[in-house]
């Protein structure tokens, strides 16, 4: 089979991506592989390390859609923009990086979920916003297999809070429509900067891959070290999902991959 999971049990999970797709193995001392365990002693404060530059995060395109999908793996949200409509991007280390998709990882209970950890310790829920580098690429699929090709900003939710997020209120009563996979649904554009937490932030910042085969080496990664505050309601929704057609009745949950070796990178931060 083609596919890929999350189970460790089976012959599919990420013990045994690299038989099938060689890019995920992190054997060798050159590999670069996602996500990490970030030990905040071992960062590397770097005072010219740039904030990242959010472009076009707070606009909400009248005429624009977001399509959302259960692919069996996580929940993909995805910008159709209308040809007028300018489009979100971050600006880093002086590339421009345009968003072509959000989508999540997240856990059965608080003490799993994110595929990042801090100091050994993991987030309920991981949002990953995957953008390609414009100025050196003419799409996401030139961009993906290439270094530099991709950055990808992630941002941490516990469920805490008792009322609701405004921002992910947009999005996760949708998740009913979206149960199973194949599921497709759409929603009018809102403004992406109310699913992060406030900028300027610690971020951690570092060189890795993506996280799902094939795991190319492509992507910079920022981590943002603040975390968002949804709602246990909210939580709940991402809990009801399933990974399949319906047939059986698999959960989609605990869909993140486990760190990999750090090798010989550094992880730097813009926080002394
Ligand atoms: S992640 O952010 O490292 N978890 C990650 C992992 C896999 C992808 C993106 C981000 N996959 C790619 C697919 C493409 C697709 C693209 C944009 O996402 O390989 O086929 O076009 O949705
Ligand atoms: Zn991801």
């Amino acid at each position: 089979a083609s596919e890929w999971d999350y189970n460790a049990e089976g012959d599919n999970g990420p013990a045994d991506w690299g038989k099938r797709f060689p890019k995920c193995n992190d054997t060798a001392s050159s590999s670069r592989q996602s996500p990490i365990n970030i030990v905040v002693d071992n960062t590397k404060y770097n005072a010219s390390l740039p904030t990242p530059e959010f472009i076009n995060y707070d606009v909400a395109h009248a005429t624009s859609n977001l399509i959302i999908s259960n692919n069996g793996h996580t929940v993909v949200v995805t910008p159709k923009y209308a040809s007028s409509d300018s489009k979100a991007q971050i600006k880093y280390k002086g590339k421009t990086y345009e968003l072509v998709q959000f989508h999540f990882h997240w856990g059965s209970d608080s003490k799993r979920g994110s595929e990042h950890t801090i100091d050994g310790k993991h987030f309920q829920v991981e949002v990953h916003f995957v953008h390609y580098n414009t100025d050196d690429f003419n799409n996401f699929n030139e961009a993906k297999t290439e270094e530099g090709g991709l950055l990808v900003y992630a941002q941490f939710l516990k469920s805490f809070a008792s009322s609701a997020n405004a921002g992910y209120q947009e999005i996760v009563p949708q998740f009913e429509k979206v149960k199973y996979k194949g599921n497709t649904t759409t929603i009018p554009h809102f403004k992406f900067d109310t699913l992060l937490s406030k900028v300027p932030d610690r971020i951690y910042s570092y060189p890795g891959s993506l996280t799902t085969p094939t795991c190319d080496e492509s992507v910079s990664w920022i981590v943002n070290s603040q975390t968002v505050e949804i709602s246990q309601d909210q939580m709940s929704k991402f809990l009801e999902l399933k990974s399949n057609k319906g047939e059986t009745n698999e959960d989609l949950v605990n869909n993140y991959r486990p760190v990999q070796k750090l090798q010989q990178r550094t992880v730097e931060t813009n926080v002394p």
